[in-house]
């Protein structure tokens, strides 16, 4: 933590606060922005146990704590006044607010937290720019999502793309997106939404479908599991790597102007499609059988079981299909992908087969 009496008010120096530095997109903003130079700060709810895996390797190097360029501070986007207080106090030049209860599937049985969250969380913290002061110089990303999309209006999906929410958790990322609009046009506050589409990594949480399959795939293989257990295997996603769109984050607040991009790949692919390359970095092919809830995949030499449907992780509304089209980002911010589908699906299986190899209890 950050100590009480320190100054860390510096207006000259690139000074960044991320909310949410302790998940998947914040551990690689972080790193991303102590390479360009900046001081970084990041909000760290108290949990009963450690939350902070993902960035242990940036808090305990001495070179970005103790020296100066990465601080933590206790803080939640459902508490108002440590939101000020924490924006009064470090001035920050650009805020990332990436702090969500991000689990689609879970908002349906914790839906007013996720608004609590994820809407008012959002309302809070513009609040707490104004509050400080610092509307005029503050620039603030609001990781907005592809899931506004919900329903399928119109493929591939833009910047005019209308919204059509399919969970508590895209209608409370919806007030977000707007709250953040009209703080824009009514106070001129440099706020950006990034619209961006699914993006994964080997830091992906576990319950999200990818890291579910590769770390599924990883524990099959090392004889540490049986079998498979998902939902619906039909849902198509346009999936990209994390690192290359934090990048995009960041080039948001670099612009002239403060607008809403699309950051995606320009491709989908299903989730059994996923499943099915997965099991391919191991050498094996899946045979599907069945249909429906009794659909299973079997290893298309062994006949054994890989992957059995479990109605429990079908979600009341679904998203069927989103596919951006990212030409916008290409055109303003130089913006493309760098990390394809296949690499994707590699780096994460090998990243679990590694973890899996070393700790079986992962
Ligand atoms: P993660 O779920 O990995 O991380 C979420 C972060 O938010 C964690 O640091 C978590 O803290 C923090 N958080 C949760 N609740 C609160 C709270 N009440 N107050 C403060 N912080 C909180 O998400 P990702 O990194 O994948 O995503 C980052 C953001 O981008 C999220 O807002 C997500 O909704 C959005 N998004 C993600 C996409 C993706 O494909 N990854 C696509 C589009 C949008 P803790 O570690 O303590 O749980
Ligand atoms: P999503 O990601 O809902 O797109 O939200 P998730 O990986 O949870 O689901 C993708 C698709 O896979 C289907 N699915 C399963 N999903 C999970 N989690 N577990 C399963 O067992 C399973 N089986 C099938 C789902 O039904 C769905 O169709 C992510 C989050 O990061 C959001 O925060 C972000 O806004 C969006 O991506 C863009």
């Amino acid at each position: 933590m950050s100590g009480e009496g320190s100054s860390l008010v510096n207006d000259n120096k690139r000074v960044a606060l991320i909310t949410g530095i302790t998940g998947q997109d914040g551990s690689y903003l972080a790193e991303f922005l102590i390479e360009k130079g900046y001081e970084v700060h990041g909000i760290l709810r108290r949990s009963s146990s450690f939350n902070t895996g993902r960035i242990q390797h940036l808090y305990g190097k001495p070179a970005c704590h103790t020296g100066g360029r990465m601080h933590l501070h206790y803080g939640d986007l459902t508490d108002t006044t440590c939101l000020i207080s924490i924006i009064t106090k470090i001035r920050p030049r650009e805020i990332y607010n990436l702090g969500a209860q991000s689990h689609v599937k879970v908002s349906f049985e914790l839906s007013e937290y996720t608004a609590q969250v994820d809407a008012l969380g959002t309302l809070r913290l513009l609040e707490a720019v104004r509050a400080a002061g610092l509307a005029k110089e503050t620039r603030i990303y609001q990781a907005s999502t592809s899931e506004l999309y919900g329903k399928v209006i119109e493929v591939p999906q833009n910047e005019k793309t209308p919204f059509y929410p399919r969970s508590p958790y895209a209608c409370a990322k919806l007030y977000g997106y707007w709250i953040v609009v009209n703080y824009r046009e009514a106070y001129g506050m440099f706020a950006c939404n990034g619209l961006l589409f699914n993006h994964e990594s080997p830091r992906r949480g576990e319950n999200f479908v990818t890291r579910k399959i590769t770390r599924g795939v990883a524990k099959i293989t090392l004889g540490l599991m049986e079998y498979l257990e998902l939902g619906n295997l039909d849902s198509k996603r346009d999936w990209g790597h994390a690192k290359d769109y934090i990048e995009a984050m960041w080039l948001m607040l670099q612009q002239q102007e403060p607008e809403d991009f699309v950051v995606a790949t320009g491709e989908a692919h299903s989730v059994r499609e996923f499943v099915e390359r997965a099991f391919r970095c191991v050498g094996r092919r899946v045979l599907w059988r069945g249909a429906g809830d009794q659909e299973t995949g079997h290893d298309a030499d062994t006949d054994q079981l890989l992957v059995k449907i479990n109605p429990k992780y079908f979600r009341p509304t679904e998203v069927d299909l989103l596919l951006g089209d990212p030409s916008k980002a290409k055109e303003k911010l130089g913006w493309t992908p760098k990390v394809s589908f296949d690499q994707l699906v590699k780096d994460m299986v090998e990243a679990d087969l590694d973890l899996m190899k070393r700790n079986p209890e992962a």
